[in-house]
């Protein structure tokens, strides 16, 4: 039996394009993943948030779910077009579902974790000038996230800027698989530099409200990278792949500057840095109160000539999940111990973790994804003996609470530990449920 610290924070996370519907609901306008998701082609079987888990109408029976389950915490996300359906016009009706959200949360016991930005960009925003590419989009941000301080600051303990900017920049403006779709590395790197600036700004102006009892932080995708060989060459191309999924973030974060052997590999792809101004990145890094890690998978890489970044993946050994990614929980270890070695003593949550299985509901009603269960006890013990070790590890938050949109592959992947019925929106707890419902109870796992 593993034991847990006594106030260990024990939660389940979603986001609020992934689950809430009512798209045109009081005032919202829509975001880029409205429109991105009925571009054709861009996601599986055209599947759109449009109705999602209907959580916007359905929030106290899944406020009850948590209760039942006995989370401690929820970290939902607040979508932005819903607060500004325009430039400068701020929505009080879209406000009022998150004031709802929070009144149902706090009378059940379960702490509000709320994230600013989980990338429902608003499509006013990305109409001037390509949203993140434009400078501008930070004073917008900041806008938004002052009064979502002013009118739910200190009712929420902890506030995270954004989530994984890896996937609003990278992801988004350089792959091209989530929205705005775009593939072009330079752009990737503009969005990123203005997310993170973003972060820093709102960091400040939430300073300056000097906010009681709360906190901010930032959560990050984190991906540790391996070589696939001892050669050299294949060290170097873990190294580019970690400066590429987790140096980028967390170096001008806690450290105050992008790390120069990736500024030095980039510069040959997109040419000049010169969308950093002065005192950029002493905003990026002011001071924050802990880091947030999303953690699913590692990555095996080896070198690679032809490749923008000198390195290629190579399959790991490990089981899969049905998103593809191996599973390896004592990567998550490491990763924990490097992040406490490296970068931070500063308190870490583990804001995400959980896969994607083929779900489905047996004749008995039920649900016995043994797999995930299994998911997660292992990288629960990896979290464990992180703590064990002295490691400053506050809380776990399973992703997701309920299966939801998952974004290009629409409703295709269950990451919830509920299950949803899209037809009926029937909500069945699966055995995982039941089964972290005694984890959180016994504050330990066998
Ligand atoms: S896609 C992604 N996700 C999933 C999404 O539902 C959620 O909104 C996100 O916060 C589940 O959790 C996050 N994250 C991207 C992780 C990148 C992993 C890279 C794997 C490379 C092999």
């Amino acid at each position: 039996m593993i034991k847990f610290p006594k106030d260990f924070l024990w939660g389940t996370a979603t986001s609020s394009y992934q689950i809430e519907g009512a798209v045109n609901e009081d005032g919202r306008t829509p975001s880029i993943w409205d429109t991105f998701s009925k571009t054709e082609g861009k996601t599986y079987n055209g599947h759109t948030g449009d109705v999602a888990c209907d959580h916007y109408h359905r929030y106290k029976e899944d406020v009850e779910i948590l209760k039942e389950i006995g989370v401690k915490a929820y970290r939902f996300s607040i979508a932005w077009p819903r607060i500004f359906p325009e430039e400068g016009k701020y929505n009080p009706k879209g406000m009022d579902f998150y004031k709802r959200l929070v009144d149902e949360l706090l009378k059940k016991d379960i702490m509000p974790t709320a994230t600013i930005y989980h990338w429902d960009l608003p499509q006013w925003a990305y109409d001037k000038g390509g949203g993140w590419l434009n400078r501008d989009s930070v004073k917008w941000y900041v806008e938004y996230a002052t009064k979502l301080f002013e009118e739910l600051g200190d009712v929420i303990p902890l506030w995270i800027t954004h989530n994984e900017p890896w996937c609003s920049s990278i992801l988004s403006y350089g792959i091209g698989e989530h929205a705005p779709g775009h593939k072009n590395y330079r752009e990737a790197l503009i969005a990123a530099h203005h997310i993170l600036l973003s972060h820093g700004e709102a960091v400040k102006a939430f300073r300056e409200m000097n906010i009681k009892g709360s906190k901010i932080g930032i959560t990050l995708n984190l991906t540790p990278a391996y070589p696939a060989s001892e050669k050299e060459e294949d060290k170097l191309a873990a190294q580019y792949a970690d400066g590429f999924a987790n140096r980028w973030f967390l170096d001008p974060i806690f450290k105050g500057n992008y790390p120069e052997d990736m500024m030095e590999l980039y510069s040959k792809i997109i040419g000049e840095f010169d969308f950093i101004k002065e005192g950029d990145l002493e905003t990026i890094s002011v001071p924050i109160d802990f880091l947030g890690v999303n953690y699913y998978t590692r990555s095996i890489v080896k070198y690679d000539e032809d490749s923008m970044l000198k390195a290629e993946n190579v399959p790991g050994p490990g089981k899969r999940t049905e998103m593809g990614w191996e599973i390896s929980p004592e990567s998550l270890y490491d990763l924990l111990k490097r992040l406490d070695r490296e970068y931070t003593k500063l308190p870490m949550y583990i804001t995400e973790n959980g896969a994607a299985f083929k779900d489905e509901v047996t004749e008995d009603g039920r649900v016995h994804d043994d797999e995930r269960i299994e998911y997660i006890k292992e990288h629960l013990k990896a979290a464990a003996k992180f703590i064990g070790e002295g490691g400053n590890l506050k809380g776990y938050f399973v992703w997701s609470l309920m299966d939801n949109f998952e974004w290009a592959h629409g409703y295709s992947k269950r990451f919830g530990i509920v299950y949803v019925d899209y037809e009926t929106q029937k909500r069945i707890l699966k055995d995982s449920a039941l089964w972290y419902k005694e984890v959180i109870q016994k504050n330990s796992i066998e």
